[in-house]
């Protein structure tokens, strides 16, 4: 009995990961279609080019999402269908905006409340082309901006608005590792750990600043209106000492959350970067001006929280390398006592570890004033799902057991704790394209049949949810 009664859940997805349809009504190209065209960047050589046909099967997809009981969905938008080349002198494409009126108002019709992210990733791939895209600290937020305004007057409806999913993604694996989009390493031919780089700093922060625009933009020309409310996705992974007796892995775990979760949060919340990320990479770590402080320092009304997974940290000896974007850690599955975290799953970077959900929720609460949070993304893939029988696929014990024990620790946090969960997003409403696993990894709670139509079918987790959500949310 934890939750509140108005308390929402429901499943998330995202435009490139389940739409496919990428040449249809004039969709432009995005960074990610870019790069799936690239040899050797996409495990099976896959793109999402067809994925789940999800732009020709809303009312499927929405009569799925009823049929679960799912009261929200979170989903985001092709900034591409809408503007194909993606600045703000190009041209829009009303056909790919009608779209998504349409689809919002399906959602609304059958009960179901929808959280709009507006970028997951898949910048346009002209922008990138034009200016360096997210490496221009001008364009960039403008053309964001831009986008921004015309779906918040085109979509008057939609109350909950995401403006971008992980930026910690998009610096780090886009463009200091290299496997996301656009694929760039920054200086690492310099080193293997990327001393001298600068480009993941550079894009997270034009990353935030675009974000404050966005929201000075909601808040300036909608919200007075329309009510609703906006905020940034962050990931972030929750952290165990390896071992806890050494204070230095003590410390070493407090760093790795502020160079992973803080990077992002503390400019919003608190105003500039954690002195640990400025005390190690100095001047590569950009400076706020006056005016982007106003747009980011409190520019979210709510924090939509990712989480799957937690590490044990270990704290590096010797000299911080000044290009090392994880804070001078190592990041481990086992601990001092040969402990591990959490069973292996298909996915290299995740171990379930549920009570590292309560830990977590607990600690971004404290360090930023018990914020609202909404969930906007939890979930697990399975280790060989793939290569079972579509039987054996459905039948996802796994999943349940982390759903069940995520959901719990979650509830606890609420009840206990003192955090302020408002909602929650399972990752995801059906296997898609993961990414640079392309379609090995099934994170779905509904299984695809990629073979035959793209046809969906319920995995035991999906109907899991409800029942187990029903009995959380408070009567009366
Ligand atoms: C999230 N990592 O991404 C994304 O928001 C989803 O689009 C994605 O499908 C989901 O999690 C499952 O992977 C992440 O390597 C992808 O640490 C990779 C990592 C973290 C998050």
């Amino acid at each position: 009995m934890a939750l509140p009664r108005d308390f929402l859940w429901g499943f998330a997805t995202a435009a490139y990961q389940i739409e496919g349809a990428v040449d249809q009504h004039g969709r432009g190209p995005s960074i990610w279609d870019s790069f799936c065209k690239t040899p050797g960047k996409i495990a099976d050589g896959s793109s999402g080019d067809v994925a789940c046909d999800s732009y020709n099967r809303t009312a499927e997809d929405v009569a799925l999402l009823a049929s679960l009981g799912a009261t929200a969905y979170r989903f985001s938008l092709s900034w591409t269908r809408i503007i194909p080349k993606g600045g703000r002198g190009d041209a829009v494409n009303q056909v790919g905006l009608d779209h998504y009126v349409r689809f919002v108002d399906d959602l609304l019709a059958a009960g179901i409340t929808p959280f709009v992210t507006l970028s997951h990733w898949d910048i346009p791939d002209e922008l990138h082309r034009r200016y360096g895209g997210l490496l221009d600290r001008t364009e960039f937020p403008l053309d964001f901006e831009h986008f921004a305004r015309l779906v918040f007057r085109a979509l008057p409806r939609v109350r909950h608005w995401l403006t971008f999913n992980e930026p910690w993604c998009s610096s780090v694996l886009g463009f200091s590792l290299g496997q996301f989009a656009p694929g760039r390493t920054s200086d690492r031919t310099k080193s293997p750990v990327g001393d001298g780089a600068t480009e993941p700093w550079i894009v997270a922060h034009n990353l935030l600043v675009a974000h404050g625009r966005a929201v000075k933009v909601f808040r300036d020309e909608f919200q007075p209106a329309n009510g609703g409310e906006i905020g940034i996705v962050l990931n972030g992974d929750a952290v165990f000492p390896w071992d806890p007796a050494d204070a230095a892995d003590v410390e070493a775990c407090e760093r790795k959350l502020e160079f992973s979760i803080s990077w992002f949060a503390d400019p919003i919340y608190l105003g500039d970067y954690p002195a640990s990320m400025r005390d190690q990479l100095g001047d590569r770590l950009p400076t706020f001006t006056p005016a982007e402080r106003a747009l980011v320092h409190g520019s979210n009304d709510f924090y939509g929280m990712n989480h799957y997974t937690a590490n044990y940290v270990k704290h590096r000896t010797g000299a911080a390398d000044r290009g090392d974007v994880a804070g001078h850690v190592e990041i481990l599955f086992d601990n001092k006592n040969g402990d591990s975290i959490g069973p292996e799953t298909q996915s290299t970077w995740l171990r379930p570890c549920a009570p590292g959900f309560r830990d977590l929720l607990g600690w971004i609460s404290r360090r930023y004033g018990f914020p609202k949070i909404y969930v906007t993304e939890n979930g697990t893939s399975i280790k060989g799902e793939n290569e079972l029988r579509r039987e054996q696929i459905l039948d996802d014990d796994f999943r349940v057991g982390y759903y069940e024990d995520y959901v719990g620790a979650m509830a606890l946090a609420v009840e206990r704790d003192g955090v302020d969960v408002r909602g929650y997003f399972a990752w995801s409403l059906m296997d898609n394209f993961e990414w640079h696993e392309g379609y090995e990894t099934r994170f779905g709670v509904c299984y695809v049949d990629y073979e035959n139509g793209q046809r969906r079918y319920p995995k035991k987790s999906a109907r899991r949810l409800k029942p187990l959500f029903d009995s959380l949310l408070t009567k009366g």
